[in-house]
């Protein structure tokens, strides 16, 4: 891997995650009790041995640099770094168009590395790829740019790139979040997608980017111009992610786009659920992560309550006295007072919540108090006038908010 850079686009500013995007981009969004968005796609490069990477940022990047500096620092050791590169206005007085701007203001640093290949890859989907398999058929196609893809129900295929191929793997159609997707030739059900990463051969990239800089029709991003412009010439090639194998694991294909809150909760069951589809045990594909200084999770009776938890991820640093949890992912330092009842719900971190509570379907942001006696998730048309409610009925407490004092 020691020709290949890879581009991390973690500047996303996740609108459709709001309340949970408000404070940091969608990358450095929580996610599992213990990870962020950002740590799948950059496992992904690590367990493929691939360290030579730039993360680019723009919104609200802070605590993202901050978790990158913790937990990602591998300065010191020669031809490895993961670098974060904040939006400099490089070219004028603007911030990033589209993803394919955000790389060609940074042209200079893939320059610098003289790299064969560059694998720019989204950072906000939850899913285990070995990008060494993707750049091994990426290197067998002779190919000018690899994008990967998988199956998705076509009712749901509008809100990505739909992709057409012929049977040796060529793209031979590309329509970026069609109103109408084609589907599969005989499966009807279902469209080929883009999974937003793309494997370029590096002289093509940097050519592709000078000419779409002067294109002004061009919203210069790489679904909706670079690929479309393309793939015509014969020499984009798709690469199937569910071949893909991870050692020590059957493959699933599991890929969850967490756009959304009722997404981001629903990957948090699979998380739960009996079976699952993504395992964070597989000590064969370990998943780095910043991992604070903190006690193991303590759970304890109260006098007048025996504690009682089930099917639930508890994150170390928290302290469960006397409640019951059950199908919850409770993050850093989730500090739970007797007689309180948790289910389906996920905690994000430091967060306190009093005595005789009843919380059901909610994600808790971080830094949120939660007052004794405090109902959420039972009566949603109350809940609805204090607080965003998903479209699946998952309410949302922001990050700070202090409920019921
Ligand atoms: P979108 O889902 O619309 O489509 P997009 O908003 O372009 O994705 O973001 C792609 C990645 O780039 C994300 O990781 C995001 O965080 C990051 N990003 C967005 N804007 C950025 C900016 N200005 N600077 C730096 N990073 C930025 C894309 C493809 C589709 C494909 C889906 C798969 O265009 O074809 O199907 O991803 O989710
Ligand atoms: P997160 O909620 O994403 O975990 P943290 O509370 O851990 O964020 O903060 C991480 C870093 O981001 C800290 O350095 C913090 O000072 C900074 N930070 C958090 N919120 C904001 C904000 N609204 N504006 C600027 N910096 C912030």
């Amino acid at each position: 891997m020691a020709g290949v850079l890879g581009m991390i686009l973690a500047g996303g500013e996740g609108s459709r995650l709001r309340p949970l995007t408000v404070t940091r981009s969608k990358p450095a969004v929580p996610f599992g009790g213990s990870y962020r968005l950002i740590d799948f796609a950059l496992n992904n490069f690590l367990n493929a041995d691939l360290m030579k990477i730039y993360v680019l940022t723009q919104f609200k990047s802070q605590s993202l640099y901050v978790h990158l500096k913790k937990g990602w620092n591998v300065s010191g050791i020669t031809g490895r770094f993961i670098d974060p590169i904040p939006a400099q206005m490089r070219m004028g007085k603007r911030w990033y168009d589209g993803t394919a701007d955000a790389i060609y203001q940074n042209l200079r640093f893939i320059e610098l590395e003289e790299p064969e290949q560059v694998c720019i890859f989204g950072s906000d989907h939850i899913y285990k790829m070995d990008v060494k398999q993707m750049l091994n058929f990426h290197l067998e196609k002779e190919a000018a740019l690899t994008v990967s893809a998988l199956r998705m129900p076509i009712r749901e295929a509008s809100e990505f790139g739909v992709i057409e191929v012929d049977e040796r793997g060529c793209m031979i159609g590309f329509e970026e979040k069609p109103a109408q997707p084609k589907a599969i030739p005989g499966d009807p059900e279902h469209a080929l997608v883009s999974m937003g990463n793309y494997i370029f051969e590096t002289d093509v990239l940097c050519r592709e980017l000078e000419a779409d800089a002067v294109n002004e029709d061009s919203s210069h991003d790489f679904g909706k111009d670079i690929i479309p412009k393309l793939f015509p010439q014969g020499k984009v090639y798709v690469y199937d992610f569910t071949t893909n194998n991870i050692p020590g694991e059957k493959s699933t294909g599991y890929w969850r786009d967490v756009g959304t809150i009722d997404a981001y909760w629903q990957a948090h069951m699979d998380l739960l659920s009996e079976d699952a589809p993504f395992s964070l045990y597989n000590r064969q594909w370990q998943l780095h992560t910043y991992y604070p200084p903190l006690p193991p999770a303590t759970v304890l009776d109260s006098d007048d309550c025996k504690v009682d938890i089930n099917n639930c991820m508890i994150s170390a640093g928290s302290y469960i006295r006397g409640a019951k949890v059950y199908k919850s992912v409770l993050g850093f330092r989730t500090n739970v007072d007797h007689c309180t009842t948790i289910s389906e719900s996920v905690i994000l971190g430091d967060v306190k919540i009093g005595a005789g509570c009843s919380i059901r379907r909610a994600i808790i942001d971080k830094n949120v108090q939660i007052a004794p006696g405090t109902m959420i998730g039972e009566d949603l048309e109350e809940d609805r006038k204090k607080y965003h409610v998903s479209e699946d009925g998952v309410v949302v407490i922001p990050k700070g908010a202090k409920i019921g004092y």
